[in-house]
């Protein structure tokens, strides 16, 4: 058999498959020597936890930084493992980071809680309740236009739209926005109603406008949804290219509530008053077994037991 090992001589053809989520390019090309017809797959390789003490030093992995945002206790930089290179990483400093901020980011088991009207009233409600403003200043900063204005892509009276700190800016693929509400009222989906109907309408009708506009990504392009849990409880929505499908970013089954769902809902919703269909609903999702709410739900739980 010839030398597979001898890249140099692929003629590249066409991109068959771009994968931001594997990092991955699946490539069509030729071997030049009897022109037969190859894929070749590439996909950057895990980063080596073993290695992790040395990432930053002096002569260790990462070569260069260069900054890209900074918000509160939130920095994001893209880095470079040596000069002549493509971005290699994208690096997210959390900074001081919170006991929320280490659970939230350490691996957990994740167990389902079903969580009643009652168990929100009596445990949810006011677990959201205590967090200090200081949790969603990142959002202040920007609704009051101390951070990320140069970011922002649409806005108006009632939300503005900016891209998400997950995407890197330049993957079209795994376009990443966040749409974040003015109206502080609204926590969580729990608090949505009948009377946030053009709210949520004209979040749907900008997002998608704005997306066609600026990246041109056409009707059908995108997946708007709302976390419940969310890690933050100011009402904001998730708006991402459709073709960027992943369970491990937020996607989760129970987590994410389509953001069309939600709107239907409350359509069809006959009660127009305080007791609309996303305060007497069960809501099903998982958590993980260390989450601050965890704890509280299983005491409360075995109290009532
Ligand atoms: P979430 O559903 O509350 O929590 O979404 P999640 O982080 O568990 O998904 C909040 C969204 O806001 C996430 O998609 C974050 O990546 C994004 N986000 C968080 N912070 C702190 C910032 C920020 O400072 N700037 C921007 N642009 N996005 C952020």
């Amino acid at each position: 058999p010839k030398d597979l090992t001898d890249l140099r001589q692929f003629r590249f053809e066409r991109v068959l498959n771009e994968d931001p989520l594997t990092h991955s390019l699946a490539l069509l090309g030729r071997f030049e020597k009897d022109n037969t017809q190859a894929i070749i797959r590439i996909e950057k390789t895990a980063l080596d936890a073993a290695s992790a003490p040395h990432y930053f030093a002096e002569d260790g992995l990462i070569q260069k930084v260069q900054l890209e945002e900074s918000t509160d206790i939130y920095t994001w930089l893209f880095g470079w493992f040596g000069e002549a290179r493509e971005r290699d990483v994208k690096i997210n400093v959390i900074c001081p980071a919170t006991d929320t901020h280490i659970k939230k980011y350490t691996k957990q088991v994740q167990v389902m809680v079903r969580e009643t009207p009652d168990l929100y009233k009596n445990v949810v409600r006011p677990y959201i309740s205590a967090f200090p403003p200081s949790r969603t200043q990142w959002v202040e900063n920007i609704l009051t236009g101390k951070s990320e204005q140069s970011k922002i892509v649409y806005s108006d009276d009632e939300f503005l739209i900016l891209p998400d700190m997950k995407w890197d800016l330049k993957t079209l693929s795994s376009l990443y926005l966040v749409v974040l509400v003015q109206d502080r009222t609204i926590r969580s989906l729990r608090e949505l109603r009948r009377a946030h109907l053009p709210l949520l309408q004209s979040i749907r009708t900008q997002a998608a406008t704005i997306a066609s506009q600026k990246w041109g990504l056409g009707e059908g392009s995108l997946r708007m949804y709302v976390h419940y849990q969310p890690s933050y409880y100011h009402f904001h929505v998730h708006v991402v290219n459709a073709n960027y499908e992943g369970g491990v970013l937020g996607m989760t089954v129970g987590q994410a509530h389509l953001l069309d769902d939600i709107i239907s809902l409350l359509e069809i919703d006959p009660s127009d008053s305080e007791d609309g269909v996303f305060q007497r609903m069960t809501l099903t999702y998982s958590l993980g077994e260390r989450h601050g709410l965890m704890e509280l739900i299983q005491a409360y739980k075995s109290r009532n037991a």
